[in-house]
């Protein structure tokens, strides 16, 4: 594309956008595909671009029933890191992480991904056991994560407050690898790419049932905009994967929570890294715009409301004004929330189902946006091959019945 000036730029904005290319081409439902994917987020946009690019499926589609992105994918507060503590976490965080690191030139959209580096805070000398627990599992896994003194984190945030604060800091675990990225130039990316692939990706198309043949193998969708024969569904569903399993009588363990965050009015850089805080609840990093980006805790309550309680955002902010007093003067523009899936063991679930033809990747609750290549990667196998990636094969739904869980409570960082 030519760059062009300040003028083109208002008279094209002024003309209602016309003479812009599409990035993704506006396709219309066909009657049949050898696979669907239900969600437009990252996770189902990322399995479908994988399924064209390297498993040669190319008569797929994507069916959204909102817009590409408009789920948590573009409401999240898009940390990036892969220090989980189990080995099977670390190997599947760490294949996304790689991705991330040659993403843009993989799409050849710049989803900017900047490994600007990930602070935890410890605060108490249970954090900081927990924390080098967490750094040894990791190094012995091949995977950085390394501990700072008090002095060494303030030299890494130097507008981080360590002392004389009501949760001192005793120190921090940083992953110098993570950081952060665009949400919404993942999906876009991720679209445009796969579209360029063959994909139909069919916004505004709600899938409200799914039907299967006389031996009880998936065959169709039923959607808002017709039916659609398939022999593959795969669910990338988000905060609504439980309404699309009882739509063939699964019952996953899931619970659905709203998770909030906000940012403040735009200021000049200032905040180098991103700072997790688990003990006293708060995120932040700064946005390529000069906003603040600051998380909080799932609200107490399921429900599919995208707001949740003021209270769990109050909390977040006197936590980041006491970790950041310069902070306390700055103005919040606006707020909002998302629906997370969330499974007992804080484990996502990527697997077939009990029903032929159907695979599922969901219960990424809180952390799923870092994991979102890597996640597409390994679904894109578990559907074109029907077994799942070796990445993968450890997060079955059947671990909560035979009890190998993968207890990632600790890991997983926002409290729930
Ligand atoms: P989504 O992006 O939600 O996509 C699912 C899509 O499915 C939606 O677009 C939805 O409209 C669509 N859909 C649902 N039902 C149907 C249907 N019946 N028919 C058709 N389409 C349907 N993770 C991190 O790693 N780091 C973070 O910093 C982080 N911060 C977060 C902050 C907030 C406030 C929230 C809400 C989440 C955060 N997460 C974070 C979690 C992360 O956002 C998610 O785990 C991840 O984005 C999930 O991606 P997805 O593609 O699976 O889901
Ligand atoms: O998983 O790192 C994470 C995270 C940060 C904020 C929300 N989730």
């Amino acid at each position: 594309m030519q760059p062009f000036s300040g003028l083109t730029l208002l008279r094209r904005g002024l003309s209602g956008q016309r003479g812009w290319t599409p990035q993704w081409r506006r396709a219309q439902p066909k009657p049949s595909y050898d696979a669907v994917i239900v969600g437009g987020g990252g996770h189902g946009l990322g399995a479908s671009y994988y399924l064209a690019r390297e498993h040669g499926l190319k008569n797929i589609a994507v069916l959204e029933k909102g817009w590409i992105g408009g789920g948590n994918t573009g409401r999240n507060t898009t940390i990036i890191r892969s220090n989980y503590l189990f080995d099977e976490s670390a190997a599947l965080y760490d294949h996304a992480l790689k991705l991330w690191e040659n993403l843009s030139e993989e799409l050849n959209y710049n989803v900017m991904f900047s490994p600007r580096g990930v602070m935890m805070l410890a605060h108490t000398v249970h954090d900081v056991q927990v924390s080098k627990r967490h750094i040894h599992a990791n190094r012995a896994a091949g995977v950085d994560n390394e501990w700072l003194t008090p002095a060494q984190a303030r030299a890494f945030c130097p507008v981080l407050k360590i002392d004389d604060i009501r949760y001192p800091v005793l120190g921090a675990a940083l992953q110098r690898r993570g950081g952060t990225a665009r949400h919404d130039a993942v999906a876009w990316g991720f679209a445009r790419a796969a579209s360029a692939l063959g994909v139909d990706i069919i916004e505004n198309c709600e899938v409200t049932g799914i039907r299967r043949d006389a031996k009880g193998a998936v065959e169709a969708v039923e959607t808002t905009r017709g039916l659609i024969r398939t022999p593959k569904v795969g669910v990338s569903a988000a905060g609504h994967t439980s309404v699309i399993m009882k739509m063939v009588g699964l019952q996953l363990p899931l619970e659905s929570f709203p998770l909030q965050a906000l940012v403040s009015e735009p200021v000049k850089p200032i905040f180098p890294c991103v700072v997790m805080s688990n003990t006293i609840h708060a995120y932040i990093s700064q946005s390529d715009k000069g906003e603040l980006v600051i998380g909080a805790g799932t609200d107490a309550y399921t429900s599919y409301t995208q707001r949740g309680g003021l209270h769990i955002d109050s909390h977040a902010l006197e936590a980041i004004c006491e970790l950041f007093p310069m902070f306390r003067r700055m103005r919040m523009l606006r707020s909002w929330g998302g629906i997370v899936d969330v499974t007992p063991d804080r484990s996502p679930i990527i697997a077939k189902t009990p029903v032929p033809g159907l695979y599922v990747n969901c219960g990424w609750g809180t952390g799923g946006f870092k994991a979102t290549p890597g996640s597409g990667h390994v679904f894109a196998h578990t559907i074109a091959r029907d077994e799942p990636h070796p990445i993968n094969a450890p997060f079955t739904i059947e671990r909560f019945r035979d009890g190998h869980l993968i207890d990632e409570a600790a890991a997983a960082a926002v409290a729930h």
